[in-house]
């Protein structure tokens, strides 16, 4: 029989985990799998770029990730069970790495006792993928970016793992076009020394405003307003950080906030989140969604329904509490799904739509960040039963409770608590320096690796 063809669109974490778990199912002669990736190198927004706007071949640039990122959850809740930070580095590292060091353990596991570059096109775009019911294959347009290139490939199932956190949502003020400083979304966010000594706007209440607010005051800047339109962040700030509701004009470089406030102020940084985005699918294809713990129209989060017979999979589409293992669990389910693996599975269409409208259901009752946890927690643990993967990952869900406690105690600090290894037992150690004082983020650094 002839093999099937699969497609995985995009090599970050979630295209990287499916082409990982293909190859650990030893699903060679089984499946002919092939990854499409635009970048030149994996890792999706864990590869850093000082670019912003568009990248080397003009098209629009991917990551969004900035100098001294450094993770802002606890490493031990995004841990690989087979494949720990210990046996990567060799040794107990701290619980908060920056950005490189996660990159550096996602990279040992994509090339421990594996090798996975065979199976990806790089500097290859996917433009367009449609469905053809007669034949039951999806026709994918791509194009070399290195020799600007273009061709149509066919294939049996279709997997989009091309991230949620990248094509900025970008909202208008008036009288930001008369403005007279910088203004950028955290997209474009690329080094907190740029805003030293300055006054800073911040819009939004969730991640990226919370980490650019530190950050930037970190490396120097001289106060920071953060500006809500739901609710305010409501942490204990540092000295110079501030929140108030939402700014409504500006007048040269006085922002008027809804309170009545005003401030003067030297730089916008948009902290507005992200839209979903694939214009490369076709409009049946395309899954439309705002951030969401489960997105619409899916099986399981991650089964398009298609109709009775669906071949189409989307990958990391929640708001992510779990990142890196939540990822794998999901590869794994798409690919023994696509092997014939598990066994409920296929279920005809209007049983996974009864599923899934529990899911609905659940999810709108979801009022704060520990009920999120514990939804994608019940999530996860629903794929490990479907699937046989390690259960003890949803461990990480008592930890997740934590460390949003930390974070409620002290917004400057959290990043600074030891947590315990799922599956060493190893508590991790302290960093050498308080994440406030410490601005190296390099591998050496922070492992200490001679
Ligand atoms: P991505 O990492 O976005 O990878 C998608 C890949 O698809 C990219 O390589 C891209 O080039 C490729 N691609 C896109 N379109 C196409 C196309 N048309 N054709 C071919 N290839 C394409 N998570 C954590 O766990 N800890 C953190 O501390 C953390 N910090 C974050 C900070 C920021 C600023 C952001 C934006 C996100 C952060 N995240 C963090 C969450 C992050 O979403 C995940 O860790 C992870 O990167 C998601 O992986 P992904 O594979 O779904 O998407
Ligand atoms: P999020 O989590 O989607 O948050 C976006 C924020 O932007 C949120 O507080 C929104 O407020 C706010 N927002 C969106 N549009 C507007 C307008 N028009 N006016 C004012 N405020 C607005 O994105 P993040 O970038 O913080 O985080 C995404 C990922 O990056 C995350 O996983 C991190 O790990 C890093 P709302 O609450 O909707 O009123």
């Amino acid at each position: 029989m002839a093999k099937k063809r699969v497609c995985v669109i995009g090599a970050g974490p979630c295209g990287m985990t499916a082409l990982w778990n293909f190859a650990k199912l030893e699903s060679d002669n089984q499946v002919d799998v092939v990854c499409y990736e635009k970048q030149k190198t994996w890792g999706g927004l864990w590869t850093y770029s000082w670019r912003t706007g568009t990248d080397g071949y003009g098209e629009p640039c991917h990551s969004g990730m900035y100098r001294h990122l450094w993770s802002n959850g606890p490493k031990e809740c995004l841990e690989f069970p087979d494949y720990t930070f210990e046996k990567h580095f060799g040794k107990a590292i701290p619980s908060f790495p920056p950005r490189p060091v996660l990159r550096d353990y996602l990279e040992g596991r994509w090339t421990n006792n594996v090798n996975l570059k065979p199976y990806i096109r790089f500097s290859t775009v996917v433009r367009h993928v449609e469905y053809n019911e007669r034949d039951k294959k999806f026709t994918v347009d791509i194009t070399n970016l290195e020799t600007d290139t273009s061709l149509k490939e066919s294939f049996d199932y279709v997997i989009v793992a091309t991230g949620i956190f990248n094509v900025p949502n970008i909202p208008d003020f008036p009288g930001l076009d008369t403005f007279e400083g910088r203004i950028l979304h955290s997209h474009d966010f690329r080094d907190a020394k740029e805003f030293k000594d300055q006054r800073l706007l911040v819009v939004g209440s969730s991640y990226s405003a919370e980490d650019l607010a530190l950050q930037c005051m970190k490396y120097g800047a001289k106060s920071a307003i953060c500006t809500w339109r739901t609710k305010p962040m409501g942490f204990k700030w540092p000295k110079g950080i501030e929140e108030r509701p939402l700014v409504q004009k500006f007048d040269g470089n006085i922002a008027h906030f809804k309170d009545g406030s005003s401030a003067e102020i030297d730089a916008v940084l948009l902290c507005t989140g992200y839209k979903y985005s694939f214009p490369f699918m076709e409009d049946n294809l395309r899954l439309r969604s705002t951030l969401t713990m489960f997105p619409d129209n899916t099986y399981k989060g991650l089964l398009y329904f298609m109709g009775e017979d669906s071949r189409l999979f989307y990958m990391g589409l929640q708001d992510q509490y779990y990142s890196y293992t939540m990822f794998d669990v999901e590869a794994l389910w798409i690919c023994k799904y696509i092997l014939g693996k598990l066994p409920n599975e296929p279920r005809p269409l209007s049983e996974m739509k009864e599923n899934s409208k529990e899911w609905y259901e659940k999810r709108s009752k979801l009022k704060t960040a520990h009920d999120d946890i514990d939804f994608q927690t019940a999530y996860i643990a629903d794929l490990c039963k479907d699937t046989g993967y390690n259960p003890d990952v949803t461990k990480a869900g008592e930890m997740f409770h934590t460390w949003e406690n930390d974070k409620d105690k002290n917004i400057a600090t959290y990043r600074d608590q030891c947590f315990t290894s799922i599956f060493t037992g190893t508590r991790s150690p302290a960093h050498t320096a308080p994440w406030w004082q410490a601005k190296d983020d390099s591998i050496k650094a922070f492992v200490n690796k001679k």
